[in-house]
């Protein structure tokens, strides 16, 4: 009986493994393909550490399911042997995760100081400011004068516009509750505080549409807190939809009809 639970046991960590795989292997369950330029670095790190816990996992299944196997025996003679630890084995035991997570750390530090370093933020100006709420993200662009809450700002709710190549740098803010913006494609992620200003910046290499989600239980409407992140071909692209989406707000704020609607 015990060795049918050893069976079982086993069966589901190399049906977890094998799902694993199968996903790891097929588009659309795993990660977008990564389109910017940090990314590449981010999903290196990603593997070495998959590899690393993926490693670990399967011997300590492999131990633990071969002294499953071993003393699950009914038929085995004899009384059961209590001990009382193993110094050496202890020692080991820590000082090669404490090894590991040393060498991680030192390892993903050129990567997060390009990805988080306030030092390495790009000297570009500011493409807009990313205010979170639930349930959406409010961006706003200060336009052509570089300036935030002048006359040539546009303000878009989930759609973040940008241009290939750009460095881009947000100001994220939170006036509500805990989010967090979420490029999965850009690999990109950041926390926002309420009372907090963070800055992110990344630098996308394909023109396209990609994904905006927040990554942080935020509320009931959490799951359809989600944006669109555009990229444009060249500046000129960006800057033609700029004065477009410049142009409607005005008319439509200079409209009065649109505050009498549904009223
Ligand atoms: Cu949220």
């Amino acid at each position: 009986m015990h060795r049918l639970w050893t069976l079982l046991f086993g069966a589901a960590a190399v049906f977890a493994v094998g799902i694993f795989f199968w996903a790891a292997g097929k588009s659309g369950y795993w990660f977008p393909e990564n389109v910017s330029v940090i990314g590449v670095d981010i999903d290196h790190l990603y593997w070495v550490i998959t590899w690393i816990t993926g490693i670990t996992f399967v011997v300590v299944m492999v131990l633990f399911l071969w002294f499953l196997w071993k003393y699950g025996d009914e038929r085995r003679p004899g009384k059961a042997v209590f001990t009382h630890g193993n110094h050496t084995l202890e020692t080991v035991w820590t000082a090669v995760p404490a090894a590991i997570l040393v060498f991680i750390a030192v390892y993903q530090y050129g990567a997060w100081k390009e990805a988080k370093f306030r030092s390495h933020m790009p000297d570009s100006p500011l493409h807009a400011r990313v205010l979170a709420g639930q349930f959406e993200w409010r961006i706003r662009y200060p336009g052509p004068d570089r300036e935030l809450y002048t006359d040539d700002d546009v303000e878009q709710v989930n759609l973040l516009h940008a241009w290939k190549d750009q460095d881009i740098v947000l100001q994220l803010e939170s006036r509500d509750v805990l989010h967090s913006f979420f490029v999965p494609a850009a690999r990109m992620k950041q926390d926002m505080v309420p009372g907090m200003k963070q800055n992110m910046w990344f630098q996308i290499t394909r023109a396209g549409e990609y994904e905006i989600a927040c990554a942080e239980l935020c509320g009931w409407g959490h799951y359809k807190m989600k944006g669109h992140l555009i990229v444009h071909e060249t500046k000129a692209d960006f800057d033609r939809w700029y004065q477009e989406a410049l142009g409607r707000q005005n008319a439509d704020q200079r409209d009065p009809s649109i505050w009498e609607r549904g009223e």
